[in-house]
């Protein structure tokens, strides 16, 4: 069973099935990674959605889950040694999710390096930029008159896609025939930029006309098909849109 003392997360958001991992989260890039990450991988769990628009990730009994105030976060009741444990940040919750199931992030050390880098290089590089251009782009700072930061974000965006594009050259995956946890961790953030703040009209297009077209033709094609990566999430309202 859950203890609320030690989860008090779980009195403003009780859990029906306590068995399940838990997911606290909502249909934004970040949000997104974990339920693709759980419905690939068959994990079972129970979605509480947080709001936080209104600052629901915000309260204390969130914050006491992850003190920085901020979706996904989960608690696994069948953690290391059977205990139940809590996690934070997307790309730990990935990997933690990955080594629990034994999918999408390979044993072998040199693969693992390379696609923990790609995870990385999502977690620190294009969520940021990404997220950055958007609030000067879509949200509250395109009224700002001083355009600096925008053309700011919005070049290193571009240099960002161009990276992916070239790594996606000749791939069918960012790993190559492997789907792993770097495309689950990347593929919400791209298409929230084309997607969310319609940014397909941009000079970025003309650079990277693969992703912004089509992410990199298989790749987009498998993950946005609903064959497997967005199975269940539309549903569940948690894709990125
Ligand atoms: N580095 C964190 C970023 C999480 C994040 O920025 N979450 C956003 C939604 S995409 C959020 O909760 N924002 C609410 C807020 O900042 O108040 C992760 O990857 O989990």
């Amino acid at each position: 069973m859950l203890d609320p003392k030690k989860f008090p997360v779980i009195r403003r958001w009780p859990a029906r099935h306590p068995e399940r991992i838990q997911l606290y989260s909502l249909n934004t890039p970040n949000g997104v990674k974990v339920s693709i990450m759980l419905e690939e991988t068959g994990l079972s769990y129970e979605l509480h959605l947080v709001d936080i628009l209104n600052d629901e990730s915000r309260l204390p009994e969130f914050l006491a889950l992850n003190p920085n105030g901020k979706i996904p976060a989960i608690i696994d009741p069948d953690g290391p040694g059977g205990e139940p444990i809590g996690g934070f940040e997307s790309g730990a919750i990935l990997i933690y999710l990955a080594e629990k199931s034994g999918q999408f992030l390979a044993a072998d050390p040199a693969v693992r390096l390379q696609t923990l880098q790609w995870v990385f290089f999502q977690v620190a590089s294009i969520g940021p930029m990404f997220g950055q251009l958007g609030y000067f782009y879509k949200y509250a700072g395109r009224e700002i008159e001083d355009k600096r930061p925008l053309q700011r974000y919005a070049a290193e965006t571009q240099r960002l896609l161009g990276v992916l594009d070239t790594r996606l050259d000749g791939r069918r995956w960012i790993m190559g025939d492997d789907f792993s946890i770097a495309d689950i961790a990347t593929l919400g953030w791209v298409r929230s930029l084309r997607e969310h703040y319609q940014a397909g009209g941009w000079p970025i297009s003309a650079r990277s006309p693969g992703f912004l077209a089509g992410y990199s033709g298989a790749w987009r094609g498998q993950l946005c098909s609903g064959v497997s990566t967005f199975r269940g999430n539309r549903d569940r309202a948690c894709c990125a849109q």
